[in-house]
């Protein structure tokens, strides 16, 4: 039997990818929830789509009264800048959102007595490094340091970790029958994520690819931090293979609940030179935003992934280099010569 997949956030940057990839692998049959109609390619990959708001309980109860789920991807969320201008708005969406999403499925597994994986996508938003010169001699940070987030989005998503672990290891811990049903909550920490098939939406690491995408478009770009910037990155096909390879991963394996994944970290101004190579037209200004800057100079330089290259064998695919030839200048010149008609 097909197993049964939920993705909020179906249309979004991760959700985009992960679909497409999903639906490759083994017969999935893939329910998308997304607040706006999903693009043709992803509806044409799923089971079913929904158009509807994660907050909406109703809805959220009718899908589990349809569909036994097997995995829920819970990708929907308000990234940091956008948070950061609408924090009540984030509150609702990134945890309430959050909260009714492990609510179904903690009341799903227990109602069938079986286990429901829930993967859920944090960020290196919930490192919050004081100063500069404290995020250079940290250097790689681990999971278990520096978790002192200083915006709402990474606020929220450390909360969010917490929740997870909550929901599957003390999940109403006073109830007098304790039930056989249990929720298996995995999650990754992401640095800043780099799509060559859509656009940012409001991160304060998409930096980087707005430079690409308007190089790409031949717009100008004014970079919103200095050039000497320095967070992890990695490329979309590596952060939908690290969401397949922890899900998929033995839980015998797993020795915690929060993995760091990295794959390359180049500063803003080496970003924007391979940019230049690789569209030599390219105009690329800085013209640091000192409200953005500081919320990135609070995010490592770079994180440990240690732990999950041990436990379950993650390896990025895509280096600084690789990314660039193999995948993101080839796929965002074809998007916008097709764009262009050319
Ligand atoms: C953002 O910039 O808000 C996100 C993130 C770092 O998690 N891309």
């Amino acid at each position: 039997m097909p197993r049964t997949v939920l993705i909020t956030g179906a249309n979004g940057e991760i959700g985009h990818g992960l679909v497409t990839m999903l639906a490759d692998l083994a017969p999935t049959r893939i329910v998308a929830l997304d607040l706006h109609q999903p693009d043709a390619l992803v509806q044409s990959r799923c089971h079913r789509v929904v158009v509807g708001d994660i907050s909406d309980l109703a809805l959220l109860e009718n899908l589990a009264a349809t569909y036994d789920f097997d995995v829920v991807y819970h990708l929907a969320a308000l990234l940091s800048t956008k948070s950061e201008r609408q924090p009540r708005l984030a509150n609702r969406v990134n945890v309430d959102g959050t909260l009714n999403l492990l609510e179904m499925t903690i009341n799903q597994a227990r109602e069938q007595e079986r286990e429901i994986k829930f993967i859920y996508p944090s960020s290196i938003a919930v490192y919050g490094l004081p100063d500069l010169a404290t995020k250079h001699s940290a250097g790689k940070v681990r999971e278990d340091d520096w978790c002192e987030p200083r915006t709402m989005y990474g606020i929220n998503k450390l909360y969010c970790e917490r929740l997870g672990r909550y929901y599957e290891q003390f999940y109403r811990q006073l109830d007098a029958r304790v039930s056989g049903g249990r929720l298996d909550f995995r999650s990754l920490r992401f640095p800043g994520l780099i799509s060559a098939v859509t656009t940012p939406t409001g991160g304060t690491s998409d930096f980087a690819p707005e430079m690409l995408h308007a190089a790409a478009r031949r717009s100008p770009y004014a970079c919103f931090v200095r050039a000497d910037t320095r967070i992890p990155f990695m490329a979309m096909p590596d952060a939908v293979k690290a969401l397949l390879d922890l899900e998929s991963a033995t839980g015998e394996r797993l020795t915690r609940k929060v993995y760091n994944v990295g794959s390359f970290n180049p500063s803003a101004g080496e970003f924007a030179d391979r940019v230049k190579e690789a569209f030599p037209h390219a105009s690329i200004s800085f013209a640091p935003d000192l409200k953005r800057q500081s919320i990135v100079d609070s995010w490592p330089v770079d994180v440990d992934d240690s732990a999950a290259r041990q436990d379950w064998g993650w390896s990025p695919n895509f280096d600084f280099t690789r990314a660039f030839d193999e995948y993101l200048v080839p796929a965002v010149s074809r998007r916008y010569r097709a764009a262009r008609g050319d």
